[in-house]
């Protein structure tokens, strides 16, 4: 579904009103927008990006305008007015950042709250022809069966995400939880770990405490939850969950972020786990995000960063939607009252926890210069090395606010590049609501590209990484964005779902409004997810029809999710945490039968043991892929730490080349294809559980294919 051409748009893939009338909002900020936080630098960074994208779209315009005068000279009249604009804001950015400096001490004082989070104006709704939105409908009646949803026979209906009441008056009822992907007991297969919210009723004893779920892999398409014997029910007002073997013993542990404090499960090897984070000393206390594992001095041990979204006062609360104290209903959405936040609202810190290998953990977030002093909205949070120097940097997905990214020094600090690499705002210079992100190289050139999720009334920004980690957003540019508009994404994922070699984009969705759907807004409370294929070597994507009754037309309210091999048969699956519903489980059943590679690495002793920080180039039938070992992404989740490559016809891999977080590069061959291989830092491929697994999903299939 696409909407009528725009009249006269800088991009190509949506409509002009919107988008470049507000250029310059994001600069100052608006009613929504934090003004006193710009410094001259962002202001200027914001001003040399708007210059870097809108030369070379004059430029094609220009030359696209070959015979019609009237139309050159508008369009040199707007061109000059954007560059004479921008040039201004870099003059004035001084006073300005002056002006913000002084105001800094001042930034803790919660401003009045506000409702919305969408930026680039307000859409026309996109129906399909029985009156849908196109998040709720839209769907085709035949066509290729990519994914099939399979949570009840997989057994994970039997548990149920709860986060406040049904009404969502406050935000930290809206933001869901999160997924993780783990093989808690090494045996080959993973398990699934669930966070849960609360309730305000739960919390002061009236109602049961909701529970996390840990769900063990039975290796025969179901599961079963242990999470009670596991001892990592958590029992908190729960958000977010990262994998990452903290203390090196060969067992994946578990930390969980909450409103409140968070937890720290460490692996006891016998499939119970005993929360640490008090001892550890990372148990923080306010309201705490998708977290991320790794090791960013090198010395082999993993480290711990932790965002933080909203300082949030459960006595304070901010007004209602319909409540006397928003009688003015300046919290608003289209229009309508809807509950506050989070502009307005104080931003909590973010923190960094240096691994002092004793089981200790010291916070070092102002000595690193990750600290967060702006009080920006994290949501998510990765570390991976995006300018390839081999030291892991780290991204954070803001919401409402610009994103980070900082580059690893080396010296244990890190340098916040987060404007001047272009990951801080989309291509109109804009903040927008980021809640997760897809890390991967979709261009199969060695660099890593950055997708994250955004606001409904947004479009979806794919930073393609130039090299060196200089980011240009170019959704609109090659027709991304216009599809994505309606659509309030959390988790995303680069996964390349039919293993042609090339990694296409998952995306999960819902809203957060309940009132939405009450309203032809065009979006819906609960959503369906969408998959973008990567149809030209990275250089277009298109959109994949959702079949009714499969995975991709379910209508979800979508938050975390988690992407991985959960059947260990070389297609990537996805387990979606639904708020206040039963889990979805999106089995993928594409009918190609390209080949793929598995890799578990595991590190030497100069590496964090799990290998997270560790960079694969695999390369067969001439395309060299990229894979990273990470902990945490998504929407506040954490994927399969194993890495998944998918090799399209080719039948052998002809080289595997290793960058092991200590800096060790080594060549490893792998003597087949089509199953899961275990690598240990300089020893090659060692024998593993995975030797067994592969003997029996061979016997499996082959005693299928006789029955059949
Ligand atoms: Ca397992
Ligand atoms: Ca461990
Ligand atoms: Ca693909």
């Amino acid at each position: 579904m696409r909407r009528s051409a725009p009249a006269f748009s800088l991009a190509s893939d949506r409509p002009a009103s919107g988008a470049k009338a507000h250029l310059f909002r994001g600069m100052f900020g608006t009613a929504e927008a934090v003004p006193s936080l710009r410094t001259i630098y962002e202001i200027a960074g914001s001003a040399f990006h708007i210059l870097s994208s809108t030369i070379p779209a004059c430029k094609k315009r220009w030359i696209g305008f070959s015979t019609s005068t009237m139309d050159k000279k508008l369009l040199l009249a707007v061109c000059l007015c954007v560059w004479i604009a921008a040039l201004y804001l870099v003059g004035s950015s001084e006073a300005r950042g002056q002006q913000a400096a002084g105001q800094y001490g001042a930034q803790a004082a919660p401003q009045r709250p506000q409702g919305g989070s969408a930026t680039a104006g307000v859409f026309p709704a996109v129906l399909d022809s029985e009156k849908r939105p196109i998040t709720a409908g839209g769907f085709v009646k035949e066509g290729p069966i990519v994914f099939q949803e399979i949570a009840e026979k997989a057994g994970l209906t039997s548990w149920r995400h709860t986060m406040g009441t049904p009404e969502k008056n406050y935000i930290i009822e809206t933001t869901g939880s999160g997924v993780a992907l783990l093989d808690y007991d090494n045996d080959g297969w993973l398990d699934i770990y669930m966070v849960n919210g609360s309730t305000v009723d739960a919390m002061t004893g009236k109602t049961e405490l909701p529970h996390a779920a840990l769900f063990h892999n039975n290796h025969d398409g179901t599961f079963t939850n242990v999470a009670e014997k596991a001892g990592v029910t958590n029992d908190r007002w729960g958000f977010g969950v990262a994998i990452g073997d903290f203390d090196n013993d060969g067992w994946p542990d578990i930390y969980v972020s909450n409103f409140g404090k968070n937890r720290l499960y460490h692996n006891n090897h016998d499939g119970t786990f005993t929360d640490v984070a008090e001892k550890a000393g990372v148990t923080l206390g306010n309201w705490s995000t998708g977290a991320t594992f790794g090791d960013y001095d090198g010395d082999g041990k993993l480290d711990l960063f932790v965002p933080g979204y909203i300082h949030w006062d459960m006595e304070h609360l901010p007004p209602k939607p319909n409540s006397a104290a928003n009688a003015v209903n300046f919290c608003q959405f289209r229009g309508i009252a809807v509950m506050c936040g989070p502009r307005g609202l104080p931003g909590e810190g973010d923190h960094l926890f240096h691994n002092n290998g004793d089981g200790t953990f010291t916070d070092v977030s102002e000595k690193a210069g990750v600290a967060d002093k702006k009080g920006y909205y994290g949501f998510t949070s990765v570390f991976v090395d995006v300018n390839n120097d081999g030291k892991v940097d780290l991204l954070v997905a803001n919401d409402s606010t610009p994103n980070y990214l900082y580059i690893n020094k080396g010296d244990g600090t890190f340098k916040d590049a987060s404007f001047m690499s272009g990951f801080a705002l989309n291509q109109d210079g804009q903040e927008v609501a980021n809640m997760g992100m897809a890390i991967g190289d979709y261009r199969n050139n060695g660099l890593l590209d950055l997708y994250t999720g955004t606001f409904s009334d947004d479009y979806k920004p794919l930073f393609r990484n130039g090299g060196n980690a200089y980011y240009t957003e170019i959704a609109p540019d090659i027709g991304m964005a216009q599809f994505t508009y309606p659509f309030l994404t959390w988790s995303t994922e680069f996964i390349d779902y039919d293993n042609d070699g090339w990694k296409d984009i998952f995306a999960v969705n819902g809203h957060v409004y309940p009132q939405v759907d009450q309203h032809n807004f065009g979006t819906s409370f609960a959503q369906r997810p969408f998959v973008f294929h990567n149809v030209k070597k990275g250089e277009k994507f298109e959109v994949v029809p959702a079949v009714e009754g499969t995975g991709l037309a379910k209508v979800l309210t979508g938050r975390g999710a988690a992407f991985g091999d959960l059947f260990n048969d070389g297609k990537i699956d996805v387990v979606i945490n639904c708020i206040d519903n039963v889990p979805a489980l999106m089995r993928n059943v594409n009918a190609d039968k390209h080949h793929w590679i598995g890799l578990q690495l595991i590190g030497g002793p100069k590496s964090p043991r799990d290998a997270v920080g560790a960079v694969v180039y695999l390369t067969a039938g001439g395309l060299r892929q990229r894979g990273d070992v990470m902990s945490g992404g998504s929407y506040e989740s954490s994927n399969d730490q194993r890495l998944h490559f998918g090799i399209g016809d080719v039948t052998a891999v002809s080289s595997v080349e290793i960058r092991w977080p200590d800096g060790f590069v080594e060549q490893v061959t792998l003597p087949s294809v089509d199953r899961i291989f275990e690598i240990e830092e300089g020893k090659g491929v060692v024998p593993s559980v995975y030797d067994g697994i592969a003997l029996e999903v061979a016997q499996r299939k082959a005693a299928g294919q006789a029955a059949n």
